[in-house]
């Protein structure tokens, strides 16, 4: 029996590669899957949406989501991280983009 509430990715934001990520927010993380880090423990969840993949990472566990990088059906990406300020704010930065094959 499947619940809604248990498919990865419906509880994360709805994102493109050109989306602006910079009043987004902290990302809780739910339901990470995979293990980038290679300690053993799932940091990361992958979500297959209609127009992109988006990749979402906690790389220190704390249930935040510290990186992003989303590709599009297209081939556009964007990769963005996570910043905590040292004036106490905090938001998302990107560190990356461009066309995958150019
Ligand atoms: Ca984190």
């Amino acid at each position: 029996m499947i619940n809604s509430g248990d498919l990865p990715g419906l509880d994360m934001p709805d994102v493109d590669a050109h989306s602006d990520l910079g009043h987004l927010g902290a990302v809780e993380m739910h339901h990470p899957t995979q293990d980038l880090g290679g300690d053993g423990i799932p940091d990361t969840e992958t979500v297959q949406g209609p127009h992109s993949m988006d990749v979402w990472t906690d790389m220190d566990h704390d249930g935040i989501a510290d990186h992003l990088t989303v590709v599009d059906n297209d081939g556009d990406y964007s990769a963005w991280e996570f910043h905590h300020n040292s004036d106490g704010t905090s938001g998302w930065v990107r560190t990356d983009q461009g066309r995958i094959g150019k």
